[in-house]
């Protein structure tokens, strides 16, 4: 087993991770699409059985895939440091693998962040990423866990794609003592699992990247953990201080990105929903103002044909 395990979940998780090429990343492929499956060279496939895709229908996903979810950890054993879920939030597939198999490896304790890719480009997608976004809320809720989630949206695909894999770069550098110093597999446990060592109760933590720069948290938002990655010893953050810190010292001399700031930030989860709603609203409103033309038939015939 490598450092970090993703969980590629649905056509979009599935597509993304297929560009991953890092030998210390094991990546397992879960979908319920045949034709999305059949051009991965890899065995760590787990093929959702009795579906054909799910066609944008989560309801669908949901029934064939929550008895097996422990399956998938069973036949593919998480990683100790870290796991990786990724997919999108706003098909059919991805929306509920992924928060089914995330809160599932948080419950089982494993280190776990979800990253989630947000299309808007219809009312279907908006309100399957606003189901999406509920469940981890509300898997948290049950099972008493904070969940980390990195979501991303408001970009173009190709965009959006290369912050996944840009993320999961930088997350397997967070666990790579090779080229790393003084951040532990507990320093990001503590970062994950931050109901342990802070007093917030457990809930959906916003994961975010920044610069390592002065900011002032946005209202109703707190940043309760920040992990910064420097290959500068002396470096030290800018406010707005964390509740919880942990240092990340990359010593691989062709490391060459400037100080980047991970925040986990409380709060910020009820501005993505309240976002999301604010623009299912204005779709609807517009679709109740324009009214969709009928036109009236009178069937000659019992079977509705007009001849
Ligand atoms: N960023 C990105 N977005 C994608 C990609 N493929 C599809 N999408 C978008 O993500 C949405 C969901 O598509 P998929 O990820 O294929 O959905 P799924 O999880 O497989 O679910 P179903 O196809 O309904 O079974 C689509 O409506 C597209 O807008 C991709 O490779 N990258
Ligand atoms: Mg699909």
């Amino acid at each position: 087993m490598g450092k970090v395990t993703i969980f590629a979940c649905g056509g979009t998780g599935v597509n993304i991770a297929k560009r991953i090429g890092d030998l210390d990343i094991d990546v397992v492929f879960v979908d319920t699409s045949v034709s999305n499956m059949k051009t991965i060279k890899s065995d760590n496939v787990f093929l959702v059985e009795g579906m054909d895709g799910a066609g944008k229908l989560m309801s669908a996903t949901y029934e064939e895939f929550k008895p097996i979810v422990t399956d998938v950890l069973m036949k593919f054993p998480p990683s100790k440091n870290l796991n990786i879920v990724v997919g999108s939030m706003s098909g059919g597939s991805g929306a509920v693998i992924a928060p089914l198999l995330a809160s599932q490896l948080v419950d089982e304790g494993y280190n776990t962040l979800a990253i989630g890719v947000i299309s808007d480009h219809s009312t279907t997608e908006i309100n399957n990423a606003l189901r999406s976004l509920r469940s981890y809320r509300g898997r948290s809720n049950v099972l008493k866990k904070p969940i980390s989630l990195f979501p991303i949206h408001g970009v173009r695909r190709s965009e959006a794609d290369q912050t996944v894999l840009h993320f999961i770069s930088l997350l397997s550098l967070l666990v790579d003592k090779k080229h790393t110093a003084e951040f532990d597999t507990a320093d990001l446990r503590s970062f994950l699992f931050f109901d342990r060592v802070t007093d917030n109760a457990p809930t959906v933590a916003i994961i975010e990247l920044m610069s390592n720069e002065a900011f002032v948290p946005e209202k109703g938002t707190s940043v309760v953990g920040s992990v910064l990655l420097t290959k500068d010893q002396s470096s030290t953050i800018y406010p707005a201080y964390p509740e919880y810190m942990g240092t990340c010292l990359v010593t691989d001399p062709d490391y060459t990105n400037s100080d980047i700031r991970i925040n986990s930030v409380l709060g910020k989860f009820s501005l993505l929903v309240e976002h999301l709603e604010t623009k299912l609203k204005t779709q609807s409103d517009q679709k109740h103002l324009n009214k969709v033309r009928d036109v009236t038939v009178s069937p000659t015939q019992d079977d509705g044909m007009c001849l």
